[in-house]
């Protein structure tokens, strides 16, 4: 046997359209979505924030945490969860989404977490800035990149590593990354990170590195496997591919009146529905406009104002419903004029799919004339 077992798994398996293996079905049971009636709040409950974890979540004890600094840096820091509460406080909203969101609507897709439109929430997160720390941690004049490193281990296409990520020294003065350790007013919960992650506003989630033991300074570009092998834009095997970073412009909005329980087809009554939803773009780019599609024709949405530079934004449409059957879309546009795609863009791993969402809805009769429960 091997030492390493999973040496020959250098690919990933064949995935066929419309059938997801076991292997897959196991990875969307343990990365929850978020439940899409919770895009109605501001901020995401935290038991509704999506979830993506690569390997096993590490149970790390907050009281023996430390947060060690090595490598090209001038001062060898560490700290405890309450030395680094002890630095100036922030609060602040963001919305994170998975570069594998929508990886489900992408032709032939990937073998990935098979995410449809739930890979997106928004909380508030508490912690201290990232850059004053790393300018005390004070990098010598060689080092290009800083790496950080999760708790977290195991093996991917046959590579066994720490999940880990890198930022150059100007990515880390130009984004306000916050060293976290409380979610909605709570600690950090084991899932997203405890006792301590970054955020990185503006970018896929892959940039917020959670459970956090590691920052090395470094003086060659950081070839972790979660930089170089995968979160790259490849149109074929051999492509050197295009980093992932900002998140691409993209709404949602709640799926209106009632489900069928296991097609998740809505039922609304005819007469005023009121379609309410959310939009986004990478790096705190503000929405312009987001439009509704009702029987064909694009209609404009009321637009709320961008109150947080890294939250979403909320988006109604009063709906005169008559009797039928529709798929409803939603698109946005934002102020540098990017706009989502009806059709998914492609590429080799199914990232970053941002084409407009599509609703199922059947329009019955209105309320008056049958009763509330028919
Ligand atoms: N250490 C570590 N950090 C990680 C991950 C991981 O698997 N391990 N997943 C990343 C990805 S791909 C995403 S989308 C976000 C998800 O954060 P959440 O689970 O708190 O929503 O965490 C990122 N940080
Ligand atoms: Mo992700």
């Amino acid at each position: 046997m091997s030492k390493n077992p999973f040496k020959v798994h250098n690919d990933k398996p064949t995935t066929l359209d419309g059938i997801y293996s076991q292997a897959e079905v196991g990875l969307a049971n343990r990365n929850s979505g978020v439940l899409l009636e919770t895009l109605a709040l501001d901020i995401t409950p935290i038991g509704s924030h999506y979830l993506l974890n690569h390997f096993d979540v590490p149970l790390l004890d907050a009281e023996n945490h430390r947060l060690k600094f090595s490598g090209s840096f001038k001062e060898q820091l560490e700290l405890s969860i309450e030395d680094i509460q002890a630095l100036p406080a922030l609060t602040m909203p963001v919305t994170m989404e998975c570069a594998g969101n929508g990886r489900a609507g992408v032709s032939p897709r990937s073998h990935s977490m098979p995410w449809v439109y739930e890979a997106v929430s928004t909380s508030e997160w508490t912690g201290t800035k990232l850059a004053p720390l790393i300018e005390q941690a004070c990098p010598k004049n060689d080092v290009v990149e800083i790496s950080f490193t999760g708790a977290d281990y195991g093996y991917d296409m046959g590579e066994p590593h720490f999940f880990g990520r890198s930022l150059t020294l100007a990515q880390i003065k130009e984004l306000d990354i916050l060293l976290v350790y409380a979610m909605n007013g709570a600690p950090l919960l084991p899932q997203h990170g405890a006792p301590l992650r970054i955020i990185v506003p503006g970018w896929y989630g892959m940039a917020s590195v959670k459970w956090l033991t590691h920052i090395e300074a470094l003086t060659k570009p950081y070839d972790g496997h979660q930089q170089v092998k995968t979160y790259q834009f490849k149109m074929h095997k051999d492509d050197p591919g295009i980093p992932i970073r900002n998140i691409r412009v993209k709404s949602l909005m709640v799926p209106p009146g009632v489900p069928d329980w296991s097609t998740r087809k809505r039922f609304v009554h005819a007469g005023e529905v009121n379609l309410v939803g959310r939009a986004w773009s990478g790096c705190g780019v503000p929405i312009e406009t987001v439009e509704v599609e009702i029987a064909g024709q694009w209609r404009t949405a009321k637009l709320s104002e961008k109150n947080d530079r890294y939250a979403w934004q909320k988006w109604t449409y009063s709906w005169q419903a008559e009797p039928g059957v529709y798929v409803l879309r939603c698109r946005a546009r934002d102020m540098n004029d990017n706009v989502q795609p009806l059709d998914p863009p492609w590429d080799q791993a199914g990232f970053a799919n941002n084409a407009a969402q599509q609703v199922n809805v059947f329009v019955g009769l209105e309320k008056s004339k049958v009763g509330p429960l028919s």
